[in-house]
Formats: C-alpha cells, sequence, structure tokens
C-alpha cells in the first residue's frame, strides 16, 4: 500500500556485504521533490570508498573465491531468490522509490515488476553462456571460452532507479562478475535496500557492492580506477564523453553508454487519431518526460495537424498532476531543484523562440518541483526545445508532408537513441524503421522496452546494448583456445 512515510532502513555505503560509514565521515542530503524537504542524511562514497569497494569486488571476483567456484546454474538461482525477494518487499520498495524520485506510487511499482522480470530473464542465462568449438586450419583444436570480464563499475541516473539497477546487475551476475555501483545521488534509498536484498539472498561477500555519491568524486574514481575492467554509464551525454575519456586515460577499461536523446515519434495521417494522440502524449509524458528515449519530437502529417494539436492540449491539460502517493495520479514532481529549473527554462526558451504554447507552459503549484504538462505547436526544427534534450513534460509538436522530408528531419540530431511512428501503411513504416537512425523503432507503439530485446543508442546516444543477449556480451571476454594434434579428421 502506498505510503508517504516508509521506514527507511539503510543510510550507509554497502561494502563487502556489511554496512559501513563513509572513510571521511561525511554525508549528503536526499531530498523529496514533492515537498522540496530533506527526507534522510547518507553516507558519502569518494575515492577511498571506491578503494575499499573494489578491492572488495576483486577479492570476490579472485581465482578460487565461492563466486568463481559456484556452479552458473546457482548464480541463476540466486538471482531468482532476489527476485522472489523484491517481490515479497514490492510495496516498501515502491514506497522508497517513489519518496526518494517523486513518480507515482503507482508507476514504482511497475519499474519494480519490470526489473524483477529483468532479474528472471538474465536468470536464466547464467548456465547458458557457452563458447563454441571452430573447425580451424593448421591442425589445432581451437575452442573459445566465455569469462566474465572481471571488477565492472557500474554509474546509474535518478530516473528509474531500481529499474536502472536492474539493467545492469541482471547481465553482470549472469556473466559471473563482481559489482561496485554508485547510484544517483538523487535517488540512493533503493540501491542500498536491493543491497540489503542480495544479502539476504545470498551473494557471496564483494560480489555486489553500493556506493552512494556524487558524480565527480565517486563516479569519477570508479571510472578511473584501474582494477575495474568495464564501465556501465547510464545518464547525460556531456557525462558520457567525459568517462569515455577516464577510461582513455587510464586502462582503456571497456565503456558502455546509454545516454540522451530527442527521439522522434512520426504520426501519420492515415492514422487513428485518438489512438495516435495517446500514443505521443504518454511517450513524451511518461515518467514526467524523464526518459531517455522519451518521444520528445513528435512529427505530425500536415492534413492532421491542427486536429491532433487540440486532442493532444486537452490530453495534457487532463493529466493528474500531484502528490505521488495518492491513488490516480499521473505526474508527480521533477526529480530535483536543477532539473526543475532546467526544464522552465526550456519552456520559456520555446515561448521566447516563437512556439505556439498550446498548453500548460509553467509551474505547477508553489511547493515541489512540479510542472504543468505543457505542449508546444508551430515548433521548428531550429527552436532550443526540438534540438535538446529537455527531460521534462513538453511535448512539441512539428509538421510535416512527406515521408522522405520526415526521415531526414528525424535524422538531424546527434542523437538516435529511439523512434517511433504512427501509421497504417506497411511500406510507409518499413521504410521508415529502415531509414531511421536509431537503436529501437516503436511501430504503432512506443516504449517497448522488454529484457528479452537490446536497447541503446546510434551515434552520440551511446555505445554498446543494455538487455537481451547483446548486454551480456558487454560483461564477457571471449578466450580463444587452441590445441596441437597429431593428425586431422
Ligand atoms: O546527469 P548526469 P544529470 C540527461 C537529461 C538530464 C541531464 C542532466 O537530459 O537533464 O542528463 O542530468 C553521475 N563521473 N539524462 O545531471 O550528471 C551522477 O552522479 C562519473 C539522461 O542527473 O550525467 C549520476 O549517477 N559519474 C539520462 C549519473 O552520472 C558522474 C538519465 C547521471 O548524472 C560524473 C539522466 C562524472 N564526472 C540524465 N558526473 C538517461 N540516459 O536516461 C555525474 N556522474
Amino acid at each position: 500500500m502506498a505510503n508517504s512515510n516508509p521506514k527507511i532502513r539503510y543510510t550507509q555505503l554497502f561494502i563487502n556485504n556489511e554496512f559501513v560509514n563513509s572513510v571521511s565521515g561525511k554525508k549528503f542530503p536526499t531530498v523529496n521533490p514533492a515537498t522540496e524537504k530533506p527526507i534522510i542524511e547518507i553516507s558519502e562514497a569518494d575515492k577511498a570508498d571506491v578503494e575499499l569497494a573494489v578491492s572488495a569486488a576483486k577479492k570476490a571476483f579472485a581465482r578460487g573465491s565461492e563466486w568463481r567456484k559456484m556452479e552458473p546454474s546457482q548464480r541463476g538461482r540466486l538471482m531468482i531468490k532476489l527476485a522472489d525477494l523484491m517481490k515479497r518487499d514490492i510495496e516498501h520498495l515502491a514506497n522508497l522509490e517513489s519518496l526518494d524520485n517523486g513518480k507515482a506510487y503507482e508507476d514504482s511499482v511497475f519499474d519494480i515488476n519490470c526489473a524483477i522480470d529483468t532479474f528472471h530473464y538474465y536468470a536464466g542465462w547464467a548456465d547458458k553462456i557457452h563458447g563454441n568449438t571452430i573447425p580451424s586450419d593448421c591442425g589445432f583444436f581451437t575452442m573459445t571460452r566465455k569469462e566474465p570480464v572481471g571488477v565492472v563499475g557500474q554509474i546509474i541516473p535518478w530516473n528509474y532507479p531500481i529499474l536502472m539497477l536492474a539493467w545492469k546487475w541482471g547481465p553482470a551476475l549472469a556473466a559471473g562478475c563482481t559489482i561496485v555501483l554508485k547510484p544517483a545521488e538523487q535517488t540512493p534509498l533503493t540501491a542500498l535496500e536491493m543491497a540489503a536484498l542480495a544479502k539476504e539472498a545470498g551473494f557471496p561477500a564483494g560480489v555486489i557492492n553500493v556506493v552512494p555519491g556524487y558524480g565527480p568524486t565517486a563516479g569519477a574514481a570508479i571510472a578511473q580506477h584501474n582494477d575495474i575492467n568495464k564501465v556501465a554509464f547510464t545518464g547525460s551525454t556531456e557525462v558520457g564523453h567525459k568517462i569515455m575519456e577516464y577510461a582513455a586515460k587510464t586502462n582503456l577499461k571497456r565503456v558502455g553508454l546509454e545516454l540522451g536523446g530527442k527521439s522522434p515519434l512520426v504520426v501519420f495521417d492515415d492514422c487513428d487519431l485518438d489512438e495516435a494522440v495517446e500514443i505521443a502524449h504518454n511517450a513524451i509524458f511518461a515518467n514526467h518526460g524523464q526518459n531517455c528515449c522519451a518521444g520528445s519530437r513528435t512529427y505530425v502529417q500536415a492534413g492532421i495537424y491542427d486536429a491532433f494539436v487540440k486532442k493532444a492540449a486537452d490530453m495534457a491539460k487532463a493529466r493528474k498532476v500531484g502528490n505521488p502517493f495518492v491513488a490516480g495520479t499521473q505526474q508527480g514532481p521533477q526529480v530535483d531543484k536543477d532539473m526543475f529549473e532546467k526544464v522552465l527554462r526550456m519552456i520559456e526558451s520555446g515561448k521566447k523562440e516563437g512556439a505556439t504554447c498550446s498548453a500548460g507552459g509553467a509551474r505547477f503549484g508553489t511547493q515541489g518541483y512540479f510542472v504543468q504538462p505543457t505542449v508546444f505547436s508551430n515548433v521548428s526544427d531550429n527552436m532550443t526545445i526540438a534540438r535538446e534534450e529537455i527531460f521534462g513534460p513538453v511535448q512539441t509538436i512539428l509538421k510535416f508532408n512527406t515521408l522522405d522530408e520526415v526521415i531526414d528531419r528525424a535524422n538531424n540530431t546527434k542523437y538516435g537513441l529511439a523512434a517511433g511512428c504512427i501509421t497504417k501503411n506497411i511500406d510507409q513504416a518499413l521504410t521508415f524503421a529502415q531509414a531511421v537512425e536509431a537503436g529501437s523503432v516503436w511501430i504503432n507503439c512506443y516504449d517497448a522496452v522488454v529484457p528479452q530485446a537490446p536497447f541503446g543508442g546510434f551515434k552520440q546516444s551511446g555505445t554498446g546494448r543494455e538487455l537481451g543477449e547483446d548486454s551480456l556480451k558487454e560483461y564477457i571476454e571471449v578466450k580463444t583456445i587452441s590445441i596441437k594434434v597429431q593428425s586431422k579428421n
């Protein structure tokens, strides 16, 4: 049941299966975005704590360790156990998530169920990661072995705290890696709770370590650490550039990046208008617009443009904004003051640059980081709101005439995370799907993200893939073993 005052059990770092204070003794507050008030103080990790976490993870990965000797199927069973514990505690986890992040309680429950599905999916992989025997030249018997990359660093954002954790832990644990995870400073509560559940599930000490703290200190220490063999990062494109640089300047660790987007959703005039308006609405307003693959450029064909704008504005005006713990709330606050102010700045730029504000356009209420669901029409491609990631509840609706034209315009961005189109014409849909530069393309739907299918970006939306078999590859080294044979047969 929704409860805006859940008991917070863990506020310290989690290293080697123990909750400990940070070396410096420093703490930082985590803030409730619905009230702007601090919730509690959390131990703040920096370089010295990352050092301890990495040595615990290294020890847990050492040859002969309990984790290295564990049967692969048992790794899978531990993940199933973790998923079972999440199910047991789903209400508590959802309350912590909503308190810390501001998303509606029901949305937190949905995210946690997706996280559980992710663990189930990767649990099934644990004993199915195997190499090949290869018919090789020159009289060798050749085989490949797939081995975990070792200690991995994982830096996650605040928009889907538990879900991003599951996307990172799932493939890493299935592959047999050990983990140092830094949650976002805005939302550390559920990562610490998940650490406790991992211990209860039976993961050996050091396999999972959680170090809440800030990006330039704890995050950078992870990305620069010479004993971390891979870093997986989800966050801004700006910090993505830094992560690559840190890796380049230290040990050339493998880098997986899932970054920003400005994803086009194209609505053709043969669509069912009401259905299209609803898909486009959810594509941008879900999670308050704080979604890397949000459909943040809605391209609508000229013939239906005016009717679409009217319905989209009506739907935005009807969206229920408010207390995340009240049933029926669709939109809570933006995650923090910085994001709130960024969204309001972007709204002002839309007005200044000449777009028509068809709904919303201001703060919602007087307390908490709430923003009115906002719709801009008559948007052109060169406006700031059409080029930059807003990461807020702001729909920008652009007009187009032809398929060729809209493909060019959709691709005219540094990003390439996702794209969508709504049409009854299969040729049109497939032409668009093949031509658009994006890691995921959704036809007559949006946000169809499932554990089984890869997710990730073209261009500056990232490198590598999460979810599906592709994500596993990011946590695996392939070793080729060749044996000289006496005679070929
Ligand atoms: O991201 P940051 P912020 C986009 C979105 C948003 C903007 C800024 O447009 O408005 O980014 O958000 C850690 N070394 N996305 O400031 O800073 C940080 O502590 C190592 C898209 O929150 O990238 C946190 O854990 N780590 C996105 C994580 O990086 C560093 C989700 C994300 O924070 C670091 C979030 C450093 N130097 C924002 N600096 C998506 N792809 O879903 C920060 N961090």
